[in-house]
């Protein structure tokens, strides 16, 4: 296993310091990597060549000899020119955030439409740094950024980069069409859509498999839980049906980290994208982790960059399991759970369905006997309350929607 040590420069003095190197040294371990050391200064100007100072550049060569590091991370951006001077001085190799963000992405990524995203990001992030990084990549065989593209960069001079580049993102534009043809066969148009967002690791893909449990008792249908950063990176979406008969379409999608990187979440559009087609979202929360505030704004703020705005969302402050203390909520309308416990999907179910059927309104019907095929259907297709006999027809009482109450006015008693 790789041993790194992890650099964090604070340059906005915002006291959150200690929450980005907590994520980075997750982000890490994520890449069965293991942290030897955590080193962090606070700048207020970034140095051109080294982008820490140069007593700073020593102090870290001296620790990564001591400590037998492989790998240093920096937290922060760096160019082409900084990677090749960092490498250089401290003589192993030096790789930022992102370019770890991205090597989880290419390790993790399974369907065909997520691993062209993950190379087209990871195309976008090398062009600009192609002079630093073709010696650093060139040293190095099999281990970060080599996955992908990155193993191919020395023999591709730039144009043929961008013309790989092209050439995936019209492959990758294929993939999704033939995808969305199939997504518009699948589902009603007027059925209900909630996607479920978050932080990675907050328990989305446990929550679809709960909803999931109650409509389906199909294990083929479930979806992959795992504790550890971006288990999922595809978008799964699955019809759900209530006891109830009440029904919506539930979508799982790829969590978020903070400063995700740009050409990740440029190149994940068209997973993205399913999310600003819902009805509600439906934000998990990881309630045991110190930072889940900071996660719930991290996750807010990524939701605005892809262009969510005026969706409706349900909170669920999830793994209440693990607390020791109450937690106050910082939302409305928001449960407080364990979805590990029957108890908690049961309340998560019942505040989807409270928000999502807010139109839904019991009314009683008098149905005449010749239309008997509509009782049929109101009894598959609604929730229905009470069923009664009188000699003009049936009295049907039953929740309707808005535009089902619309429908059947002339019924209603
Ligand atoms: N203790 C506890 N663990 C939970 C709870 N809900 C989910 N988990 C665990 O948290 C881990 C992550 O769950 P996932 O459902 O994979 O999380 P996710 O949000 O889909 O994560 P990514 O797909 O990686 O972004 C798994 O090990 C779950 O079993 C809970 O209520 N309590
Ligand atoms: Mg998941």
């Amino acid at each position: 296993m790789d041993k790194a040590i992890l650099v964090g420069v604070d340059l906005r003095n915002d006291g959150l310091i200690d929450y980005y190197m907590e994520e980075l040294v997750n982000l890490t371990e994520a890449r069965n990597i293991e942290v030897l050391y955590t080193i962090t200064q606070s700048m207020k100007k970034i140095t051109p060549n080294f982008y820490i100072g140069s007593g700073k550049v020593q102090e870290i060569k001296t620790f990564a000899a001591n400590l037998d590091a492989d790998i240093i991370i920096f937290n922060n951006e760096l160019s082409g020119s900084q990677i090749r001077n960092l490498e250089a001085e401290i003589g192993i190799r030096v790789i930022d955030r992102t370019l770890l963000i991205l090597d989880i992405f290419a390790l993790r990524a399974k369907t065909k439409e997520a691993m062209l995203q993950v190379e087209i990001a990871q195309l976008l992030y090398m062009l600009p740094r192609l002079a630093g990084l073709a010696e650093s990549l060139g040293k190095q065989q099999g281990g970060i950024g080599s996955r992908g593209p990155g193993e191919k960069i020395f023999e591709l001079d730039r144009r043929r980069i961008e013309s790989e580049r092209n050439r995936l993102i019209k492959e990758l534009e294929d993939v999704v069409k033939a995808r969305k043809i199939q997504r518009k066969n699948r589902v009603k148009s007027n059925i209900k859509k909630i996607a479920i967002v978050g932080y990675t690791n907050a328990g989305k893909s446990t929550l679809l498999n709960a909803l999931i449990d109650t409509t389906h008792k199909d294990l083929d249908k479930q979806v992959y839980v795992k504790d550890m950063l971006f288990a999922t990176l595809e978008t799964s979406t699955r019809h759900i049906v209530l006891s109830n008969h009440k029904e919506f379409i539930a979508t799982d999608t790829v969590g978020f980290v903070s400063n995700l990187p740009h050409h990740l979440v440029e190149s994940f559009k068209s997973t993205l994208e399913e999310i600003t087609e819902a009805d509600f979202l439906v934000h998990v929360v990881d309630t045991s982790n110190t930072f889940y505030e900071k996660q719930i704004e991290v996750t807010n703020e990524t939701l605005k960059d892809i262009g969510v705005i005026d969706i409706p969302v349900i909170y669920i402050y999830n793994k209440f399991d693990l607390l020791e203390e109450e937690i106050k909520p910082l939302h409305y309308p928001s449960v407080i759970v364990s979805l590990l416990e029957q108890e908690g999907i049961n309340k998560v179910i019942n505040i989807i369905e409270k928000e999502l059927f807010k139109d839904y309104e019991e009314v009683t019907l008098l149905v005449p006997f010749t239309e008997g095929d509509l009782i049929s259907y109101f009894n598959e297709n609604n929730h229905v309350i009470n069923q009664d006999y009188s000699n003009e027809g049936t009295l049907i009482t039953l929740e309707l929607s808005l535009i089902q109450k619309a429908k059947y006015i002339k019924y209603i008693k």
